[in-house]
């Protein structure tokens, strides 16, 4: 995948609190345009395996159990700087400490339930987009 661009999920808390168009919009407003998105339900396994970098973190558990809960929504997003700009716009992990403005102040519940994920290096957004999405996909 190419540097600009980034993965994303629309969290279970945040699908199952009514969320997705508002957090799409905020997106669309943030100047990303959707290259690739579903409405899906991950596995506990793939959960397992996408979390993998957070195997030895006390939370793995919850947070495996929670992404594989519920429907979440997943979208590759193009932008200039697409990776930093997105982790802008969605907010600090802890919505306690998110800016204002930012996704997760407006539609986080907690840190472990925080609305979206966005990825932290163009590698892993590569990783994660192909986790999800075949090339014939991404448009
Ligand atoms: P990020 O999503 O802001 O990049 P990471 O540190 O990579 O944050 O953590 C991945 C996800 O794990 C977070 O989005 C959050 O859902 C969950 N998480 C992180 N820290 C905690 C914690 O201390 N307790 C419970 N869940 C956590």
């Amino acid at each position: 995948m190419r540097s600009d661009r980034t993965f994303t999920m629309i969290k279970p808390d945040a699908v199952a609190n009514g969320y997705i168009g508002d957090i799409l919009a905020a997106i669309t407003k943030g100047g990303f345009r959707i290259a690739a998105m579903k409405y899906t339900k991950i596995s506990k396994e793939q959960a397992e395996v996408f979390y993998e970098v957070h195997k030895e973190r006390p939370f793995y558990g919850e947070l495996t159990d929670f992404m594989s809960s519920g429907p979440i929504v997943a979208a590759i997003l193009e932008k200039e700087n697409a990776v930093a700009d997105f982790r802008k716009l969605i907010g600090a992990t802890n919505p306690a400490e998110a800016e204002e403005g930012t996704i997760r102040k407006q539609f986080a519940e907690s840190m472990s339930k925080n609305a979206v994920h966005g990825s932290d290096s163009d590698e892993n957004a590569c990783i994660e987009g192909a986790f999800h999405f075949a090339g014939t996909e991404m448009f």
